[in-house]
């Protein structure tokens, strides 16, 4: 069932996402069983009791109890379903990765259709930001005055993490509700304004051409359809060219993709100031 699902699925590229395909897998069994079964009762039922078999009604009803326990069969599959498998995991899902697991954390600000994309730079401290300051050369409201800001990166449309490293996402956004998906890495969550929704994966293929689709899951106006980013998974080394290569935030150029600059302009580090 697994490699049938699979056919029609994207390729799983995640750790937890061999656990959650599985977990379909067996919803799929369990719902396969009880089509094929009730299926085959319904038309049963259709023969034996037709008007032409049976001209007169009988009043005393089914005496056996097979019913009864068939159904008491599907609940307990339920339940084995829910409580072994569908708890541990969502447990799984709702638990932050530890800090020395060295997760990277990144903001994702939806709006109205695209993706931009928050990481906190050396420094690993996200800069203030101030809605006062959003503009369109400034889509996350950046406020640069503040320390913390001035090495930050912002991109548009694009999300570049590292192979076999956590990611913790927070989800947010500017206008009206969107769903941050990505298909390959198995997450789905709904981007809310006003909210800042934490979720975690972490890669475990790579992708470097960027043909891993962020799709938003949720139609969110006339240019959701257009509303797509790209996934970029590094390997160690290569991600931290990445980051070296991707330009500060700087409101005054356009915030959307970085641009790589020969000497980085890297304010004096401010470690462990936040
Ligand atoms: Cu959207």
């Amino acid at each position: 069932m697994r490699e049938f699902l699979a056919k029609y699925m994207p390729i799983d590229a995640s750790a937890h996402g061999a656990d959650l395909d599985r977990l379909n897998a067996m919803v799929h069994w369990l719902m396969l069983i009880l089509f094929v079964f009730w299926g085959a009762y319904f038309l049963y039922a259709v023969w034996r009791f037709s008007a032409k078999r049976s001209p007169r009604a009988n009043y005393a009803g089914m005496q056996s109890h097979w019913s009864t326990w068939s159904e008491a069969g599907v609940a307990v599959v339920e339940v084995v379903l829910l409580v072994v498998f569908s708890i541990p995991l969502w447990y799984r899902w709702a638990t932050k990765p530890e800090p020395q697991t060295h997760p990277l954390e990144v903001r994702l600000v939806a709006e109205q259709f695209a993706w931009n994309v928050h990481y906190p730079g050396k420094d690993n401290a996200f800069g203030r930001r101030d809605v006062n300051l959003v503009t369109s050369t400034n889509p996350l409201g950046l406020d640069l005055t503040d320390p913390a800001a001035k090495d930050d990166i912002t991109t548009l449309n694009q999300l570049h993490v590292e192979m076999n490293r956590p990611v913790i996402v927070h989800v947010t956004s500017k206008d009206v509700i969107h769903s941050f998906s990505l298909p390959t890495m198995r997450v789905k969550q709904d981007a809310i304004p006003g909210m800042d929704v934490p979720i975690h994966f972490t890669p475990i293929k790579s992708d470097v051409n960027g043909d891993w689709e962020i799709a938003c899951a949720q139609l969110c106006g006339l240019g959701h359809y257009r509303m797509r980013g790209q996934l970029f998974v590094h390997e160690h080394p290569d991600f931290a060219k990445w980051m070296a290569s991707a330009a500060p935030a700087n409101p005054s150029t356009p915030a959307p993709n970085p641009i790589p600059s020969p000497t980085p302009a890297q304010p004096p580090a401010v470690t462990g100031a936040m």
